[in-house]
């Protein structure tokens, strides 16, 4: 009896900041690859709609406390992210531990003190960044009232790339693939690591 091996899933993040376009690219890339769309911070659960209500500025929190429950929120979704890469689907993270602790370190609270809570979640294969000045973001529509989109944190991780959120939505989508081409036939041999390793 022979038993197939499975290629297990890609594990991709999208970070950026507000109006870069990643919720568009996290969409598309997710259609593309036929992979599962996960959101951070994820508003459906409990956890969430309390994230949500704080972001909205109807709920007043200390930074530390929104900190944790910005961590929280991912490793409500841990057993499951790790369980569906496990069968092989691909999974796409519109936002993931780098804004956890981009955000919060802006606010002035210790990088060291960020990182901690997220330590031990799986890190994903690849994390694209979709950057450009805050004065050309902010001329897009809806740009947001968020206050902490300013950040001095560096994330030194291997399979970290800057994308220029300036182009177009065809041309990001055309880069992101093409990092992410060669990892995806090959994900057994991809070590599956945790953070912050
Ligand atoms: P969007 O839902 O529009 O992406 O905005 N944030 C997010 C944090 O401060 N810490 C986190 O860990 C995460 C995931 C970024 C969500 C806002 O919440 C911020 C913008
Ligand atoms: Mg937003």
């Amino acid at each position: 009896q022979t038993i197939k091996k499975i290629n297990r899933g890609l594990f991709i993040a999208l970070e950026g900041l507000d109006k870069s376009g990643k919720s568009t690219q996290a969409k598309l890339l997710s259609q593309k690859l036929n992979a599962k769309k996960v959101s951070f911070p994820d508003r459906t659960t409990q956890l969430g709609l309390i994230i949500s209500d704080y972001l909205r500025g109807n709920k007043n929190m200390s930074d530390e406390v929104i900190h944790l429950l910005f961590s929280a929120n991912r490793w409500e979704q841990h057993t499951s992210i790790l369980k569906q890469l496990q069968n092989g689907t691909n999974i796409v993270s519109d936002r993931y531990a780098y804004s956890g602790v981009a955000f919060s370190a802006a606010k002035g609270l210790p990088i060291e003190w960020c990182k901690a809570p997220d330590a031990g979640l799986i890190q994903p294969d690849i994390t694209f960044y979709l950057t450009a000045p805050i004065e050309e973001l902010s001329k897009r529509g809806d740009y947001g009232k968020e206050i902490y989109e300013n950040s001095s944190f560096q994330y030194k991780q291997e399979n970290f790339y800057k994308i220029d959120a300036l182009k177009s939505v065809d041309e990001i989508q055309a880069e992101i693939l093409n990092h992410i081409s060669e990892k995806l036939d090959n994900t057994s041999l991809l070590q599956q690591k945790k953070l912050w390793k």
